[in-house]
């Protein structure tokens, strides 16, 4: 491990002693290329033990969604679960108070949203250090991150964690890039774009390329896409997340700070322990998560509004919809009825793949 980790952080200065220029933008390339594989390796868990890296904490998955909370100690993770889910987390002045991760539920809008508690994490997490790589492999695994800053420590904290959360392939409030790429038989590496691009050009893409043992491919860009998008793309593995900035402590800043604060995209300044603004996060939270409530509606009877069925946005056709109430369900399934914002007509008929939007009744008929 000690090698890999030394072998990154070689890389890592010869990057900051190379100017960035157009000569050198093919060696940045390859080194960016480098640093990928490494890293990819440091979460991969070897035969010779190493007490199984990448593995996150072992906490089972309940309710409709997930959200962690990921920062660095003593910035009030703790506080804010325990305000938020009525859970206990032990709270105190010293830093690494929580170890574990610790679990709460939130009810909100008729779904059941799992919060996780993660231990604070240390600079350098994604290279080895603390129990970094276990939060971040947690962290993986939810459908959205609140970073936890504590809004009377630098601002530079904000990137250090970011920093730590894309060494391991999780990609904040971003798309995947848009990008085709296709591995051939021959022919070489064959570039093109429908923009103009300022990052990349054909000696770049061929130094990562071949870092990857790839000599033949069709890659074709849509975006002015950098060396770091095109890793993305051949590393794959990628977990594209939505995250949300929480600032915490607000009560320690001056009204002039916080509007500045307030004016930042993906931001949302609280006072865990004076309870401020914590309505406006779950809002934002629930925003984030992006899930649509259907309501059922018995035969004969008024719909049940008390407890939706969640669906994420992705995914909630009428057939998603059965397969969430029941596994048998999408069998015996004749056709649906639908009232609501998705359809004309009250009620309308709809097929296994007719898509649903938030608030819509559905009635399931089966056959017999
Ligand atoms: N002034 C102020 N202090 C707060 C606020 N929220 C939490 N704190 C204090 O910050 C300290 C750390 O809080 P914790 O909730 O234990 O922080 P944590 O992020 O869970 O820390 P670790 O578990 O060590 O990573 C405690 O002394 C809290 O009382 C807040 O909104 N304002
Ligand atoms: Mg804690």
């Amino acid at each position: 491990m000690a090698t890999v980790m030394q072998k990154i952080k070689d890389i890592e200065d010869e990057m900051s002693k190379t100017q960035k220029n157009k000569a050198t933008a093919h060696h940045l390339g390859l080194l960016k290329a480098k640093l990928a594989k490494l890293r990819r390796e440091l979460l991969t868990p070897t035969t010779k033990g190493g007490g199984g890296a990448g593995e996150g904490f072992d906490v089972t998955k309940s309710g409709d969604a997930r959200v962690g909370l990921v920062g660095f100690p003593s910035v009030g993770k703790s506080t804010l679960l325990n305000k938020l889910t009525g859970t206990f987390s032990e709270v105190a002045s010293y830093e690494f108070t929580t170890l574990t991760c610790i679990p709460g539920v939130i009810g909100y809008k008729g779904a059941k949203v799992q919060l996780l508690d993660l231990p604070g994490i240390i600079e350098g997490a994604k290279d080895g250090k603390g129990r970094g790589r276990q939060v971040i492999s947690t962290a993986r695994t939810c459908n959205v991150i609140l970073i936890v800053l504590d809004a009377i420590k630098p601002i530079t904290h904000k990137r250090l964690i970011e920093k730590e959360l894309e060494g391991f392939g999780i990609r904040l409030n971003k798309t995947p890039p848009n990008m085709t790429f296709r591995k051939k038989e021959k022919g070489g590496i064959n570039f093109t774009s429908t923009v103009a691009n300022t990052h990349l050009d054909l000696d770049t893409v061929k130094a990562i390329c071949s870092e990857y043992r790839i000599h033949n491919a069709d890659i074709s860009l849509r975006f002015d896409a950098t060396a770091d998008d095109l890793i993305d793309v051949i590393e794959g593995s990628r977990i594209y997340m939505p995250c949300i900035y929480v600032v915490n402590k607000i009560d320690q800043i001056t009204v002039e700070e916080l509007d500045i604060l307030d004016k930042l995209p993906h931001y949302c300044p609280i006072s865990a322990h004076l309870e401020w603004n914590l309505d406006g996060l779950l809002e934002m939270v629930w925003e984030y998560l992006d899930l649509v409530r259907i309501y059922t509606k018995p035969k004969g009877l008024n719909p049940d509004y008390e407890d939706p069925v969640i669906l994420s946005t992705k995914r909630k056709t009428v057939e998603d919809f059965c397969n969430q109430i029941h596994k048998d369900m999408a069998k015996q399934f004749k056709y649906a009825l639908v009232w609501g914002s998705s359809v004309k007509h009250k009620p309308q008929r709809v097929g296994k793949e007719h898509e649903l939007e938030d608030e819509d009744v559905v009635q399931i008929i089966k056959k017999i």
